[in-house]
């Protein structure tokens, strides 16, 4: 079946699973998409939440039949435990390149990786650019915590500076270790990529533009325009030594000054059709 036809088969919510509790209104339901494994993830940590779009998103698209994900290395490690689609687990930092080898052998697959900041944009920067420049059919799920939370809590490249890691413990500094990495701003001028987004999963507002900006990565791939990125300013309340709360406030407060959220890169709805490439500028993430 194509992917134009599995989308006309949107999931219902039917196809959910179904709530055991007979005198109630079901409200919310775990998306069809997704299994019943009980998550690993810390307390307060972003990624069950993710994982939760990216298994909306699978069933709004009527995708799931369709889908091949590739997971990463890091604590997102058994991502493919969570989802119900078929997935592949990439060596650390190489899951756009098996992306791309699996979306060119078969095209009517929806391909997505899942990736942390340690993977896509450390060991893995190479195959993240070559992969946006090649303008590869696929959909980059980015999940930016600003450290290497599976390891025990190392700098990574997208490290604030002044932030306090295990191999930063006075604090991050410019001179000796670079500024932080911005993937979007990176990633923004080259002319393979359809769609680049950054948004903090930090409240249920900016969870609502989370699902606007994997709509469109999705169509960008679904519609045959390129490579399509959302980047998730996430937390990591272990290795950032702070209470999930505090850990939501810290990426309002301190994170989006360096990594600032907004639209990178829109050719999938271009304002002005005649008008490529698009400007790469970062509109405010408080757009709904
Ligand atoms: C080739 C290789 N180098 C290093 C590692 C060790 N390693 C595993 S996870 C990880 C960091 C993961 O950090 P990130 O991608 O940011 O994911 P997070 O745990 O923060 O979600 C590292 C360095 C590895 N598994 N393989
Ligand atoms: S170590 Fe950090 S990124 Fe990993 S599961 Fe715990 S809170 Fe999440
Ligand atoms: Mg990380």
């Amino acid at each position: 079946m194509s992917i134009e036809m599995a989308m006309m088969g949107k999931a219902s919510a039917d196809d959910r699973p179904a709530t055991t509790c007979d005198d109630v209104e079901c409200v919310m339901a775990r998306p069809a998409s997704m299994t019943d494994k009980l998550m690993h993830y810390c307390p307060g940590c972003t990624h069950g939440i993710i994982h939760r779009l990216v298994g909306e998103m699978i069933d709004e698209f009527g995708l799931l039949d369709h889908t091949v994900g590739v997971c990463p290395v890091g604590c997102s490690v058994f991502a493919y435990e969570y989802f119900q689609c078929d997935a592949i687990e990439a060596s650390h930092g190489r899951a756009p390149a098996v992306a791309t080898a699996v979306k060119r052998t078969d095209s009517s697959r929806f391909v997505f990786t899942y990736q942390g900041d340690g993977d896509l944009a450390s060991i893995g920067m190479a195959e993240t650019i070559h992969a946006a420049a090649r303008g590869e059919r696929i959909t980059i799920f980015f999940v930016n915590n600003g450290i290497y939370g599976m390891t025990g809590g190392q700098m990574a490249p997208t490290s604030l500076i002044g932030q306090k890691t295990t191999t930063s413990p006075s604090g991050r500094i410019a001179e000796t270790t670079g500024m932080p990495i911005g993937v979007c701003e990176l990633l923004s001028s080259l002319k393979g990529v359809a769609y680049l987004a950054r948004v903090p999963i930090s409240s249920p507002k900016n969870i609502n533009t989370a699902r606007k900006y994997m709509r469109k990565a999705i169509r960008a791939q679904l519609e045959n325009k390129g490579l399509g990125l959302v980047e998730f300013l996430s937390t990591c309340p272990v290795q950032w030594a702070m209470s999930p709360i505090a850990a939501m406030k810290h990426i309002d407060n301190t994170v989006i000054k360096t990594f600032p959220p907004g639209v990178f890169v829109d050719r999938v709805d271009p304002v002005d059709a005649t008008s490529t490439p698009m400007p790469a500028v970062a509109h405010t993430g408080a757009e709904a």
